[in-house]
C-alpha cells in the first residue's frame, strides 16, 4: 500500500470549476463563507504587517508585461545598484519602530549571481537580528541558493506565479511557468516558508483567476502567505491602459483564496493605494490577513503609514 495515499488529509483539492463557483456566489454568501473558513483558523481582526524594500531596482533582464522595473519597457525608473547593507539595516529598523513585523527585500533580477548573493545574505542575518521576520524576493533560485538563504536566517521566499498556466505566455516570455514552480520546489526543500501568489485585473477572465487560485491552492503545501496583488498600471509597461478589474471582483478572489488555501496568511498587497477605505475593509472581511505597509511597495506608491494607523483603528484591527 501507498503510505503517502494512506496519510489522513483534512486538505481538499479544488477542481478549477469549483473555484468559478465560489466566484459565482451571492456576494453575501461567497463572504459569509469566507468569514466563517477565516474565523475558524485565525483572529478575524489581526494583520500581520510586513514592508517591503527595493534592494536592487530596475534594469531587469525579464520582459513581465506588468513590471516598470523591466529593462525591456520604458517606464523611466532608474536603475540602482545593490543598496549597501546600512542602508537596508536603516530601513529595517525604521520599519520596525512603526509597527512592521516582516522585512520584505525585493532585488529586479532574473535570478541572484552567486557574487550578489553574499551582501544580501548579510542583509537577512542582521535584520533577523534586528527582531524582525525576513523575506527576500530575488527570483529564480539555482544551485543550493535557497539553503544558503535559509541558513543566513530567511524565514519567507517570495516567488509569485502571477497569473494562471494557460494566460502566463500573455505576459511573460522570458520564463516559464515551470521555472517558477521549480523555484518555489527549492525553496520548500530548503525548509522555508513560501509567500506566492499573483497579480488580478491583467485582461485575465475570471476562469483564469479561479485557474491561479487553483495552482496555489493545490499545491502539496499551500503557501504560508498569499500575496493578491491588484494591477498597478504604469505608463510605458504593455500592460498600462488594461480595463480596470471591478473591485467588487477583486474582493471575490480574495474569498475564493480565502476559502481554499484557510490555513494560509492572505495578503492584500499591490492596489491598496488605489482602493477606498470601504473597498480595503470588505478585503478583510473577505479574509484578507496581511498588508504591505509603508509609503512604498517596490517602485510604486502605498499608502501612507498614518492613513493604514487610522484605517486600522477605525476598524478595531490589531497588527499580528
Ligand atoms: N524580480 C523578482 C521576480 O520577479 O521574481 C522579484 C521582484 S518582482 C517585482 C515581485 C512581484 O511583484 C512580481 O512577481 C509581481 O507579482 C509583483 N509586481 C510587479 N509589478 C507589479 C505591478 N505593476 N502591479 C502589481 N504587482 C506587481
Ligand atoms: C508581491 O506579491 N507584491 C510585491 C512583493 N510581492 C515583492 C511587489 C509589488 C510591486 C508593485 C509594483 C512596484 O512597486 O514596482
Ligand atoms: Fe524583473 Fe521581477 Fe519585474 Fe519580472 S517582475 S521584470 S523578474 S523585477
Amino acid at each position: 500500500m501507498n503510505k503517502v495515499a494512506d496519510l489522513p488529509t483534512t486538505r481538499k483539492s479544488w477542481r478549477i470549476d469549483e473555484i468559478v463557483e465560489l466566484f459565482e456566489l451571492p456576494f453575501a454568501d461567497l463572504i459569509h463563507r469566507a468569514q466563517t473558513v477565516h474565523r475558524e483558523h485565525f483572529d478575524p481582526n489581526a494583520v500581520q504587517v510586513s514592508t517591503l524594500l527595493s534592494i536592487k531596482t530596475g534594469g531587469c533582464s525579464e520582459d513581465c508585461g506588468y513590471c516598470p522595473q523591466s529593462a525591456h519597457h520604458d517606464a523611466g525608473v532608474e536603475n540602482q545598484k545593490l543598496l549597501d547593507v546600512d542602508e537596508v539595516i536603516a530601513a529595517a529598523r525604521a520599519a520596525k519602530e512603526s509597527g512592521a513585523s516582516r522585512f520584505c527585500m525585493g532585488a529586479a533580477w532574473r535570478s541572484p549571481k552567486q557574487r550578489d548573493l553574499e551582501p544580501v545574505l548579510k542583509m537577512i542575518a542582521e535584520v533577523k537580528a534586528l527582531g524582525l521576520e525576513t523575506c527576500a524576493t530575488l527570483g529564480m533560485l539555482k544551485d543550493g541558493q535557497a539553503n544558503r538563504l535559509k541558513d543566513a536566517g530567511l524565514d519567507y521566499y517570495n516567488h509569485n506565479l502571477d497569473t494562471a498556466p494557460e494566460f502566463y505566455g500573455e505576459v511573460i516570455g522570458t520564463r516559464t511557468y515551470q521555472d517558477r514552480l521549480d523555484t518555489l520546489e527549492q525553496v520548500r526543500d530548503a525548509g522555508m516558508n513560501v509567500c506566492c501568489g499573483g497579480i488580478v485585473g491583467m485582461g485575465e477572465s475570471r476562469l483564469q483567476r479561479a485557474g491561479l487560485i487553483a495552482q496555489l491552492a493545490n499545491m502539496e503545501t499551500p503557501p504560508e502567505s498569499v500575496p493578491i496583488n491588484l494591477l498597478t498600471q504604469v505608463e510605458g509597461t504593455p500592460l498600462y491602459g488594461t480595463e480596470a478589474l471591478d473591485e467588487i471582483e477583486f474582493v471575490r478572489t480574495i474569498a475564493a483564496a480565502r476559502i481554499t488555501m484557510p490555513e494560509s496568511h492572505v495578503r492584500l498587497s499591490a492596489g491598496r493605494g488605489q482602493m477606498s477605505d470601504a473597498t480595503q475593509a470588505l478585503c478583510f472581511i473577505a479574509g484578507a490577513n496581511s498588508i504591505f505597509y509603508g509609503e512604498k511597495l517596490l517602485t510604486t506608491g502605498n499608502p501612507d503609514t498614518e492613513a493604514d494607523r487610522q484605517l486600522f483603528d477605525k476598524l478595531g484591527i490589531h497588527p499580528e
